[in-house]
């Protein structure tokens, strides 16, 4: 395995940290006991759970008004592959990287998926692009790709996913996720019913080119690029498409794809409710797709989505193995400590949802105790479980306080050595 950060440094800050780290957590243990909680169990739990980095998370967001170059920015997969190795080697919550074709193209995928076992990594779903134009692409999708007018582009469009299958299988990953941008920004710029024949059209022939044991993941988003309309605008349009499509065809939530204020959680209750939920973007937002840091505006939002989904994890609910992936932008930050502080954000939300007394909360739901099913949610969200985090990765070797070792390790100044500034790189709001 090759080590990004020296293994010494992480060495010397955690035994820094280990007398305060102890303290902590048996402090932890003792209150999770009176409250019937065995902590190991929960450490267990939370050494198992793993979040995918996407590959495009790793560089330096920007907006559709400017973009602002960090130093040190990965010029190519084998450099994101390398951020995603620190994110995971101080984290050790992130086993999987989600790749981004045609942004991460190599010629030789088996030895990319070497090149990223090194660092400990395997793939996670695979995103096409048919949002943007590629310099070497005949037909344009600047009106659309799998629900375009024109069938030329409709078949590119198609061509394109059907080599991302391709892709996906030579690495190993288990999803290939479809987001479009097609939609309209005039009334009666298209016929909303055709566009989603269209689509669908489309969308069967890149289902018949799924193998056994691959998934299709349908992302929606209610708006943007397109405003005024969107082919795959909410969980009601995906739903549609996935049960149209088929068993392999199911659907991705983005935290940040729904309108303000929509009860996210129900939403996924009721995707879980059909099997159909199978995927997973974290970020957070205040307004719209905004891709800010998970759990940096509402972290109980986030939490009750992981209620949600540890309750369908404990029921045992059928067809429920999500795949869950990071999707933010980072324009202010730098990227790298913004992927482990979400991925630790996520855990949280995670081992929290955990804690939830679900016997007591069915009991207090069964005597329409409102007040008292609400506190036991509270109790588990107020829990500080920053001790049992810590301690799982510890036990995997990773650091004590990631962010506070990635800053010791200089490892950013390092990297800005040796890879110079590159114009136009990969990255946005997606
Ligand atoms: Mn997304």
């Amino acid at each position: 395995m090759t080590a990004l950060i020296s293994e010494d440094l992480i060495g010397s800050l955690n035994a820094q940290a280990s007398a305060a780290q102890e303290d902590d957590f048996g402090a932890l243990a003792r209150h999770l006991a009176r409250r019937g909680i065995d902590i190991e169990t929960v450490v267990t739990r939370a050494m198992a759970w793993s979040v995918a980095v996407p590959t495009w998370g790793v560089g330096t967001g920007g907006t559709r008004f400017a973009r602002f170059p960090g130093p040190g920015e990965p010029r190519h997969i084998h450099d994101k592959l390398a951020d995603c190795g620190v994110i995971q080697q101080l984290t050790r919550g992130t086993r999987t990287v989600s790749p981004h074709i045609p942004w991460d193209k190599v010629a030789d995928w088996n030895a990319l998926r070497q090149e990223a076992a090194q660092y400990g990594l395997g793939f996670d779903a695979v995103n096409s692009n048919t949002f943007q134009d590629q310099p070497d692409q005949p037909l344009t999708y600047k009106f659309g790709s799998l629900a375009s007018a024109d069938p030329a582009t409709r078949a590119q469009a198609v061509e394109h996913n059907l080599e991302c299958i391709e892709i996906g299988r030579a690495l190993g990953a288990p999803a290939l996720t479809v987001w479009i941008g097609d939609g309209t920004n005039f009334p009666g710029q298209q016929s909303l019913t055709a566009m989603f024949d269209r689509y669908l059209a489309a969308m069967e022939a890149i289902y018949a080119g799924l193998p056994d044991g691959m998934v299709l993941l349908l992302e929606h988003k209610m708006y943007e690029p397109a405003f005024y309309s969107t082919v795959i605008s909410d969980w009601g349009s995906s739903l549609i498409a996935a049960q149209a499509l088929g068993p392999k065809a199911k659907c991705l939530v983005d935290l940040g794809h729904h309108a303000p204020n929509v009860n996210i959680e129900q939403i996924v209750s009721r995707l879980i409710h059909v099997g159909k939920l199978a995927g997973f973007h974290f970020n957070d937002s205040k307004y719209g797709d905004d891709d800010l840091d998970a759990g940096s505006i509402d972290p109980f939002r986030l939490f009750l989505v992981f209620n949600e989904l540890v309750d369908a994890e404990a029921r045992g609910a059928r067809d429920f193995a999500p795949a869950y992936m990071i999707d933010q932008s980072h324009n202010v930050t730098d990227p790298i400590e913004s992927l482990m502080s979400s991925a630790m954000e996520i855990a949280r939300a995670y081992v929290q949802a955990s804690l939830v007394d679900r016997k007591a909360l069915a009991e207090a739901q069964a005597a329409n105790d409102a007040l008292g099913a609400h506190r036991l949610l509270k109790a588990a969200f107020l829990t500080d479980v920053s001790p049992i985090l810590a301690e799982a990765r510890l036990r995997q070797g990773g650091a004590q306080d990631p962010i506070t070792t990635y800053r010791a390790s200089g490892y950013r100044g390092k990297v800005a050595k040796e890879r110079p500034a590159v114009k136009g790189a990969s990255s946005g709001i997606v």
